[in-house]
């Protein structure tokens, strides 16, 4: 038997399975509520391995709001499975715990990224089919109190409904619906109007300001919080605060925040620093 940390390989077996069934019948929306009309939720961005950004966010996160990990967990950074089984682990203790799929959550990209890398030093690797299983079935978008939609990296050029996000369908290790790949692939920019390509690659766009003040008015959302770009002071707003980008992992360049969201009649913001 192999041991990783505080974990033996059979341990990581039985998280991994149960959070499996956990999350499996989860819509591929989920709808979140704060407790008190108004609550607070926290925001996560991007981790990709650094183990002790993610760490001190969930010590620094006050008891009882609801969490949200815009995915990302693994890949880059050294502790990709111990962001994973972190986060696991906590779900299954705290039901307000909601891991959404990144495109790092895909077989593709640990191939090329480093997570499958890491699983082969540590002897592991033998874990990894059940790991893309877990991944496989990762909600891709969340909506807290009506009024606030995370995902994380963009909305589909389409301009589509929150029904439409609620029904896609899950358990692909690397998704080429085109709906799916927009939700985990896009990014933003103010200054397009509607949408261009983007330099990630084919079916992947940037989306502009029509699209997504569209997307707010139809699905009468408040704010829009994804992940998947590193501002450099950890946060960035944009179009006019309705668009926050959150990223939650340290490097030379940019610093790790996570983000609350206070619901009153207007949102309110409190940038926390990490680790
Ligand atoms: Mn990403």
């Amino acid at each position: 038997m192999q041991s990783f940390y505080l974990y033996v390989e059979n341990q990581i077996h039985d998280l991994l399975k149960a959070y499996y069934l956990k999350v499996k019948g989860m819509p591929s929306l989920v709808d979140i509520h704060t407790i008190e009309r108004k609550g607070k939720i926290a925001i996560i961005g991007d981790s990709h391995g650094d183990f002790s950004s993610l760490a001190s966010a969930f010590q620094k996160i006050p008891k009882g709001a609801p969490v949200v990990i815009l995915g990302d967990l693994v890949d880059r950074g050294e502790n990709g499975l111990l962001n994973l089984l972190l986060t696991v682990e906590f779900s299954l203790i705290n039901h307000s715990i909601y891991y959404l799929r990144g495109n790092h959550e895909t077989r593709l990209m640990n191939m090329e990224y480093g997570f499958y890398e890491e699983l082969l030093v540590h002897d592991l690797s033998q874990l990894y089919p059940e790991i893309l299983s877990v991944f496989s079935v990762l909600p891709y978008a969340g909506l807290c109190n009506d009024r606030l939609f995370m995902v994380h990296a963009g909305i589909p050029k389409e301009a589509v409904r929150l029904d439409q996000i609620r029904e896609l369908p899950r358990g692909f290790d690397d998704p080429n619906d085109t709906l799916i790949m927009q939700l985990l692939w896009n990014d933003f920019d103010e200054r397009t109007v509607e949408w261009k390509y983007s330099e990630r690659g084919p079916g992947i766009y940037i989306i502009g300001n029509k699209i997504v003040y569209n997307f707010l008015k139809d699905n009468r959302v408040d704010l829009i919080v994804r992940g998947h770009e590193i501002p450099k002071a950890g946060i960035y707003y944009s179009f006019s605060n309705h668009l926050v980008t959150v990223s939650s992992f340290q490097n030379s360049r940019a610093r790790a925040k996570f983000l609350m969201i206070i619901f009153d009649d207007k949102l309110e913001f409190e940038e926390i620093s990490l680790p």
